[in-house]
């Protein structure tokens, strides 16, 4: 289903906006001629559009910065590296390292060949059995080797859609791929250096480093609990899509434990540590990837103790063809296509929507080529009429739980915003 359908030249892109808005802004008083002026079109189904959020065809601010081995990813920090990819860069089944997204919480590490050469990996920890280092060959030898399709998404992908604001990198749908993985089981790690009965926690530390300099510092070392690093879906891996895994992706070795915060898929792994209590390690506790035990109003502070570490993502969909603000006929049908993915469990069912979510339409859904992969569904839709419209994706889990059309809960660090994603297309007579 790879671009079954060639991009549309950017002349046939929605040309009409006024003002540059960002996907946060919200349209003041949108009496309706204002609105059909704004988007440079009769809105049929406008009756039902939602009074807060402004039409995404004048949300799309993304602007294309290519970055090394990057095609089309935008930057958001290059202090460290922080690149997103735009929802249209984002139609392949199996995302290409070209287009996965980067989250660098620290400086890459410089490898020469050397280091590579010498690159072991420490495992270790209070509830080790029998700690032990392995080489990279040792790893390959030794173990059972898995290939697996793993979803991994930031878990601030879709930060910056809240308010008041987050602080971090403003991801707006961008940070999620779901590249395909090969290397070994942790399980099979974790099993041949034996855990002690009281093993709670499996966590990592990278050879990044820390943006001060200070080598005594790690940027991030985070784990999981123990019943998820069993998973069989939980790999230690060294290649990516059939390649090395690319330097900014973790050369030579990472984590991949899919469908949880990707915070937890450690990259330049060199050391695992299974731990007899909750991992503390930087950026596992205070606030950072933890989310209010209980929901709070919008902007309100939040103590260490009262927030909950994020555990499986939550059911998500994005529509990855056409690209937003697309020119279609109206005596044709749109092929529109995209990928549903959540967290731990599958998706059920995707539907969409061309009025504003008054009426929803359950469209093809494929299953996962494996557990914790993303799933793809793909429609032709038709319009009444012409004018502007919005394609609306919402996703619902084997939990029956769906996708909010509006922000979900506010949280102080942005986290898990998982609404409905949304396209412009102009509908031409
Ligand atoms: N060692 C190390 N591992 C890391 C990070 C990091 O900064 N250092 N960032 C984490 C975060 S927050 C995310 S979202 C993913 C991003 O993976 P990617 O850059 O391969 O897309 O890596 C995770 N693993
Ligand atoms: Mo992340």
């Amino acid at each position: 289903m790879t671009q079954r359908f060639p991009d549309r030249k950017s002349d046939a892109e929605v040309s009409s906006r006024p003002e540059r808005a960002t996907r946060r802004s919200f349209l003041k008083g949108a009496a309706l001629t204002g609105l059909s002026a704004a988007v440079g079109a009769t809105v049929p189904f406008a009756r039902f559009m939602p009074a807060g959020p402004i039409p995404v065809a004048l949300a799309d601010s993304a602007d294309a910065f290519t970055i090394e081995g990057k095609d089309g990813l935008v930057v958001l920090n290059d202090r460290p590296i922080n690149a997103e990819t735009p929802a249209h860069l984002l139609n392949d089944e199996v995302t290409p390292a070209s287009r996965l997204f980067v989250r660098n919480n620290g400086i890459p590490p410089r490898l020469e060949e050397e280091a590579v050469a010498n690159w072991s990996l420490t495992v270790d920890g209070e509830s080790c059995l029998r700690p032990r280092a392995y080489t990279l060959r040792e790893l390959r030898t030794r173990f059972e080797q898995h290939t697996l399709q793993l979803l991994i998404e930031c878990g601030g992908n879709g930060r910056s859609e809240f308010h008041p604001p987050a602080r971090g990198n403003q991801w707006t749908t961008g940070a999620v791929g779901c590249p395909e993985w090969t290397g070994v089981r942790l399980k099979d790690v974790l099993e041949d250096v034996g855990l002690r009965d009281d093993a709670v926690y499996v966590a990592y530390e990278g050879a990044d480093t820390h943006l001060s300099g200070d080598p005594n510092k790690l940027p991030i070392s985070r784990g999981v609990p123990v019943r998820k690093a069993l998973e069989n879906e939980s790999l230690i891996v060294w290649a990516m899509n059939g390649e090395p895994l690319p330097l900014l992706h973790g050369f030579p070795l990472r984590l991949v434990c899919g469908g949880w915060p990707a915070s937890v898929s450690g990259k330049w792994l060199e050391r695992i540590l299974i731990r007899d209590r909750v991992h503390d390690g930087p950026k596992m506790t205070g606030q950072s990837y933890r989310v209010p035990c209980e929901p709070v109003a919008p902007g309100a502070a939040v103590a260490d103790e009262d927030m909950c570490i994020i555990e499986s993502m939550p059911v998500k969909s994005l529509i990855t063809f056409p690209k937003s603000g697309i020119r279609h006929p109206v005596d044709e049908p749109l092929a529109v296509n995209g990928h549903a993915w959540a967290g731990d469990f599958e998706v059920d069912r995707v539907e969409l929507s061309i009025d504003f979510g008054a009426t929803w339409n359950e469209v093809a859904l494929r299953p996962p080529v494996n557990r914790l992969a993303w799933q793809h569904f793909a429609a032709d839709i038709g319009f009444p009429e012409a004018g502007y419209y919005e394609v609306w994706a919402r996703a619902t889990d084997s939990n029956g739980v769906a996708q909010p059309m509006v922000l979900p809960g506010w949280n102080p660090r942005g986290y898990l915003n998982n609404a409905c994603h949304r396209i412009a297309v102009m509908v031409t007579a």
